[in-house]
């Protein structure tokens, strides 16, 4: 049979089918199509969180309109805007910021275009500009971070600890609220100070710039580092090398999402502990925006389950990690 003869009865088909008011059968139906605006490529978490929202795209048969922001809200802001004049079905984001977003999730709203937020939090006036929020409780991981220094500190309840830190992307919900989660437990012993705190902006290169910034100033006095992301922290480890000390031994290293790079430092002694975040929200996205599309109620917070990972079971986990 001809490709021609084969075209024209499937649409005979279809036409029959719709007069009898069936429903077009799932070949027919034309793909979901997501706008998504990503934060950038700042860090490994960034580049597999990117990495699981494609595959999933792929995998799922939904047509992807992906807009990397280069960690600039006027990109994702000009990207938002893109989706709502392309009249995508679904727009999704990780916003870069948690505040100025009313104006933009207005339009969307206006638009009738459901807006799926990942990863990370905004702060708007009207929590109907969106429909739900996938993504971890960056609070809770400041706590966890907080919660196994305070167990090593209990080893050495005579000393004092002096802490720096590198915060995350300044105004960010992680930066915010990691930092929040991290000193409410830690305020619990006053042994535990931190004495320098400034932005790494999530990246290895200015996570080592700081560190090196902090070094400078503050020299041996450091005891603890607690980096909101594993990049700055691995490039912290590398100041820390270059001014003659050890870390994980003459500085503790804590950080946070539990990427590669993270197992590797903890297999090679430089890194304490890392606190799981995953970037793995591609699958979730998916389904989620199926099913907004398809009307189904969706929870308003969906928070992913994370874990806690000393150096002394890294090599054991490595084998296992995903990202
Ligand atoms: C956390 C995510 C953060 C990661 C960083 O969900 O927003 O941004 O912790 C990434 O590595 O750059």
């Amino acid at each position: 049979m001809t490709i021609h003869r084969r075209t024209v009865l499937a649409a005979a088909a279809l036409a029959a089918l719709a007069t009898v008011g069936a429903s077009l059968p799932a070949f027919a139906a034309k793909p979901l199509v997501i706008g998504f605006s990503q934060v950038g490529a700042e860090s490994e978490w960034r580049t597999a969180n990117t990495v699981s929202i494609k595959e999933a795209a792929k995998k799922d048969g939904v047509t992807l309109k992906f807009a990397d922001a280069q960690q600039k809200q006027e990109n994702q802001v000009k990207a938002i805007r893109s989706f709502i004049a392309q009249k995508v079905d679904v727009i999704a984001f990780s916003p870069v910021v948690e505040s100025g977003w009313d104006t933009v999730l207005r339009e969307a709203k206006a638009a009738k275009i459901p807006v799926v937020l990942t990863d990370r939090a905004v702060n708007v006036s009207d929590t109907s500009l969106y429909v739900t929020f996938i993504g971890s409780d960056f609070v809770e991981e400041g706590r966890r971070a907080g919660k196994w220094l305070l167990e090593r500190a209990a080893k050495t309840p005579d000393a004092t600890l002096n802490i720096v830190e590198l915060q995350g992307t300044v105004g960010s919900a992680p930066a915010i609220d990691r930092k929040k989660g991290f000193e409410e437990v830690i305020g619990t012993n006053s042994k535990l100070r931190v004495i320098r705190s400034q932005t790494g902006d999530f990246t290895r290169a200015k996570g080592k710039e700081v560190m090196e910034a902090f070094l400078k100033a503050e020299g041996k006095k450091i005891n603890v580092l607690y980096a909101h992301n594993d990049d700055m922290a691995i490039g912290a480890i590398q100041a820390i090398e270059e001014a003659g000390l050890k870390p994980g031994t003459d500085i503790v290293v804590i950080s946070i999402d539990g990427v590669k790079g993270a197992f590797e430092a903890m297999i090679a002694g430089k890194l304490n502990v890392t606190v799981e975040c995953s970037p793995l929200l591609g699958p979730q996205l998916m389904q989620i925006a199926r099913d907004v599309v398809a009307g189904k109620p969706v929870p308003k917070r969906i928070t992913t389950v994370e874990g806690v990972f000393p150096a002394e079971v890294a090599a054991k986990e490595f084998p296992n990690r995903k990202y």
